[in-house]
């Protein structure tokens, strides 16, 4: 099969309420979603497949953003791809190698083709990966609010609504009192962990360890993204597990942060690491270094949604993920709607990802559409 094309569609989601970061405040996902073409297969002209890139709207979270993945994309990597003979999921990221960086634009990508590449094979994404779960448990994260009884209406909500783990965003001077509200509340049997994005650093560690007596599964990336060190060291003086999220931009980082003792959980964002491949090998390090993974969001559509689930079927993600239903970001997805059912969400069984954007809903939140021609 070869590339015929990629079609870069930007749509615009408005979330259901604002959520609250330690880096910002979202009020809506202008995310980029990727249709890929493949000719020349067996299964004939034509097969397509989806892709959401992870990348947010502003640099502020990661290096990426949205409207610079597109760029590099049209750019570089069709041109680079529509030389590719005979493209496969495999063949993708060896293809884009000499570009540096760029994960989030890459995942999207080989994502794209993996779905298409699968669809024309007829195999689901889960099955591809290795799943071992047809349907997976499901947390929820909690932005930071403006006070402690909004949080534990929300928090309250959330656990009505059957999710499994609570995940609280944290950042200085939000993080002990609404940890202690929570379990004051809700009692210690509540699987609760809290998210810093990177907000504290190293002389923060007495404050950290505050946490300790609340009995949290874990702390995700409390210092900055380089600071694997750092992370070492909080490690030694906080009786928390630590888990890096943003650190973790591969499966080698995740082996060297491991063996470092920077980190005893890793979240497994695919788009972070440069998609579902690399996801795979992370999973694969992780359970061969007893490391417990589980899958993080970023606040997909229900095309990225799809896909983390398949993920999330893995054998080692043993702990509950951000994998929520549809609703707890979108009043409408451009999917079908995934649904929380008993805290878990069913695993697509359908070839690929499993879901297509409903052309009708599409259309309506689409802000632009672009077809690249490769060759
Ligand atoms: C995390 N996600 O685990 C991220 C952070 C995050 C579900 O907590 C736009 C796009 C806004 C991506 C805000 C969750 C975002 C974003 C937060 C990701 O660290
Ligand atoms: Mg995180």
């Amino acid at each position: 099969m070869k590339l015929a094309g990629l079609e870069l569609v930007r749509v615009a989601m408005p979330l259901v309420s604002p959520f609250r970061t330690s880096f910002g405040t979202e009020t809506s996902r202008d995310v980029l979603l990727v249709r890929a073409v493949l000719t020349g297969g067996a299964a004939g002209d034509g097969v397509e497949g989806w892709g959401e890139c992870a990348a947010p709207d502003d640099p502020f979270y990661s290096s990426e953003y949205t409207e610079g993945a597109a760029a590099v994309i049209a750019r570089w990597f069709v041109p680079m791809l529509a030389s590719v003979r005979e493209l496969s999921p495999e063949a993708v990221a060896p293809a884009l190698e000499r570009v540096k960086g760029h994960r989030m634009a890459k995942a999207v990508v080989e994502t794209a083709v993996l779905d298409a590449w699968l669809r024309a094979h007829g195999i689901p994404l889960a099955r591809f990966l290795g799943a071992v779960r047809e349907r997976v448990d499901c947390g929820v994260s909690v932005g930071i609010m403006d006070s402690i009884p909004q949080l534990l209406d929300a928090v309250g909500r959330y656990l009505d609504e059957g999710y499994v783990r609570i995940k609280l965003k944290i950042e200085p001077g939000w993080d002990v009192d609404p940890v202690r509200a929570v379990r004051e509340r809700f009692g210690d049997d509540v699987p609760l962990q809290v998210d810093a994005n990177t907000a504290y650093t190293l002389h923060d560690a007495p404050q950290l360890a505050k946490l300790d007596p609340f009995g949290l599964l874990l702390i995700e990336q409390p210092l900055a993204e380089e600071d694997v060190a750092g992370h070492a060291e909080l490690a030694r003086r906080v009786r928390t597990p630590i888990c890096l999220d943003e650190s973790i931009l591969s499966a080698r980082a995740a082996a060297d942060a491991i063996r470092l003792g920077a980190c005893s959980i890793v979240n497994v964002k695919p788009g972070r690491v440069g998609g579902y491949l690399e996801s795979r090998r992370i999973h694969d390090v992780c359970a061969a270094m007893g490391v417990p993974v589980w899958c993080g969001g970023m606040l997909e559509t229900g095309v990225g949604r799809a896909a983390n689930l398949a993920l999330a079927a893995l054998p080692g993600f043993t702990l509950p993920g951000d994998t929520s239903g549809s609703r707890r970001y979108y009043a409408e997805d451009v999917t079908p709607e995934f649904v929380l059912d008993g805290g878990t969400i069913p695993v697509p069984d359908a070839p690929g990802i499993g879901v297509d954007p409903i052309p009708d809903t599409l259309a309506r939140f689409a802000t632009s559409r672009t077809f690249l021609t490769a060759g």
